[in-house]
């Protein structure tokens, strides 16, 4: 049985709702088991809509649970694109208010800008070094809206990816003059050590995440615009942060970035 457009509004009302006034929810799908991947898509955009009509600016998406890591914390085997908005993004080595999300937990990302406009289908690693101006260590904060991060893939696409808000690093390089495959990364909490990694963990090259991304736009007659951030998805498994935690990212050539949580 097909969504009625007043069900797609219906779910993207109130997802979004939680996710403004921090409060967890059950998972789309025990609603609506049979729910498609278009429709998935489709309450996802309804919430991007949602977010432009009040003034919110898309700065950029995101590829998620590209990462072996990733899909087997969460139970999952295919990425999934979210978007990003103005209002997600914090600044390095800042604070952030634990009361102003449900659960956050942290995770460790290759983030891309873009110089030129990419096209898919067709998109490729190379297309995606050649349009990029920059790289550089980015925190994604995710705070899946669904209780105890419990979701299927489905749900949680409707849901942006769990998108809450990112840091980027301030050092920025030309991701031609890495290889970003070996680029070794270090994941800190509270100045432990917590997980080691290299790019490769991201689907062989995290380049590869934007290209996906880039086709999936195309299947939707979407582009990724010039200027865009993109994260690349969680190089290892996310963290969960309470009140007083610090966490910090070093990735080799491309310095690092932090946020503390209060
Ligand atoms: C879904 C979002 C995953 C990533 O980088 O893998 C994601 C989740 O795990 O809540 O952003
Ligand atoms: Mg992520």
């Amino acid at each position: 049985m097909a969504l009625s457009d007043a069900q797609l509004a219906h779910i993207a009302t109130h997802l979004h709702a939680c996710q403004q006034q921090n409060r967890d929810t059950h998972k789309v799908t025990d609603d609506y088991p049979d729910m498609t991947w278009e429709e998935a898509y489709a309450v996802q955009e309804r919430i991007r809509a949602d977010k432009l009509a009040s003034g919110a600016r898309v700065i950029g998406y995101k590829a998620g649970l590209t990462s072996h890591a990733k899909m087997k914390q969460m139970g999952v085997v295919d990425p999934v694109f979210g978007f990003l908005v103005d209002a997600f993004q914090v600044e390095d080595a800042t604070a952030i208010r634990v009361d102003d999300l449900i659960h956050p937990k942290v995770e460790p990302e290759i983030a891309f800008v873009t110089r030129h406009e990419l096209k898919g289908p067709g998109c490729h690693v190379a297309a995606v070094l050649a349009a990029s101006d920059v790289v550089m260590p980015g925190l994604e904060v995710i705070d899946s809206r669904y209780r105890d991060f419990k979701f299927d893939l489905k749900s949680v696409v409707a849901d942006n990816t769990s998108a809450a808000r990112f840091i980027l690093g301030k050092h920025a390089v030309d991701g031609r003059t890495l290889d970003l495959r070996t680029a070794g990364v270090v994941f800190e909490k509270n100045g432990e050590p917590i997980a080691f990694s290299a790019g490769a963990a991201v689907l062989g090259h995290p380049a590869a995440a934007v290209a996906m991304l880039v086709n999936h736009l195309g299947r939707r007659g979407q582009t990724l615009p010039a200027g865009s951030i993109v994260l690349s998805g969680g190089i290892t498994e996310a963290v969960a942060v309470a009140a007083g935690d610090e966490i910090k990212l070093h990735i080799q050539g491309m310095g690092s970035v932090s946020v503390r949580f209060t």
